[in-house]
């Protein structure tokens, strides 16, 4: 059976994604901080496939290598890794944010991904062709916009990142996918603007946002494409969500 290891299983992308994975037959580790929240999911699909539930903050590197040193024999062989835990904070203009939380999204997006793809690169490259590693990147990875400053700019380096991890990886038959969503209806928000769940509300309200199972349907599909295909980057938007005209500044 295929082994997915999902970062962020406990919320939004990660959390439809094991569900989606699940319905699919694959074994699944699920990571993620709160552990509360990987048990009621381990409850859940353990009836449909094996689950290993591992609480693990993915901005600690020795923990992230220890815990893929310690995984038990039936979950060694893992064929898809999704890097998916990730956040973004501090709306607020550049010179108006906190420098802790620029440092916080550096060190999960950037710093926490990289430390789970290199503990998992010999397990991927031992699995070989179909195995996948699936980066959740951005929009705001490519297109800029108020309030994203750091938030796009560590999508940025998902994006090339995926890119170059690719060329390293020519001959091993392991995939690497930048999937870069849109609008999204998860705790994002909530978390972006520290549990403000009026401002959450609000930026969903009257529109039609992606949903988490919109991006698990397009991570299970990636994953599941015939063994010589690697989609590069696979950006994803609500319909009703474009790009907006240059700001321009008049006296
Ligand atoms: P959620 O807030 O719903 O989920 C984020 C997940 O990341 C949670 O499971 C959380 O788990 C996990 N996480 C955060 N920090 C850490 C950490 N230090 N260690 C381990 N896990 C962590 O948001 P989304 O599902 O929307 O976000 C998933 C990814 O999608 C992120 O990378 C985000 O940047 C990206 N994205 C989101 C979009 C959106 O509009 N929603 C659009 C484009 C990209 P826990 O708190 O339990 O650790
Ligand atoms: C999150 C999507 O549009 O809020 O990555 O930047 S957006």
């Amino acid at each position: 059976m295929p082994i997915a290891m999902i970062t962020g299983a406990t919320s939004g992308f990660g959390r439809a994604a094991a569900r989606r994975f699940a319905a699919e037959g694959w074994s699944l580790i699920l990571t993620g901080r709160r552990t509360e929240r990987l048990e009621a999911l381990k409850a859940e699909l353990g009836d449909q496939v094996e689950v290993l539930a591992l609480t693990l903050d993915v901005r600690d590197a020795e923990a992230v290598a220890q815990a893929v040193e310690a995984l038990p024999a039936a979950f060694r062989g893992v064929t898809c890794l999704v890097n998916n835990a990730g956040l973004a904070l501090a709306p607020a203009p550049a010179q108006q944010v906190d420098l802790k939380d620029w440092h916080t999204m550096i060190d999960t997006n950037i710093t926490g991904l990289v430390n789970v793809t290199h503990a998992l690169l010999p397990r991927l490259i031992e699995s070989g062709a179909g195995a996948s590693i699936i980066n959740i990147g951005s929009v705001a990875g490519s297109w800029p916009y108020p309030g994203s400053h750091v938030y796009g700019a560590t999508k940025a380096f998902v994006e090339q990142f995926s890119y170059n991890l690719r060329c390293d990886l020519q001959g091993t038959g392991v995939r690497v996918t930048d999937i870069a969503p849109g609008m999204s209806q998860t705790e994002f928000t909530l978390v972006r603007t520290k549990g403000d769940q009026a401002a959450s509300d609000k930026l969903y309200a009257g529109t039609t946002p992606l949903q988490p199972e919109d991006i698990a349907a397009q991570i299970v599909h990636v994953a599941t494409l015939p063994a010589h295909i690697n989609i590069n980057r696979l950006e994803v938007m609500p319909v009703r969500q474009a790009w907006s005209p240059f700001a321009i500044d008049r006296d």
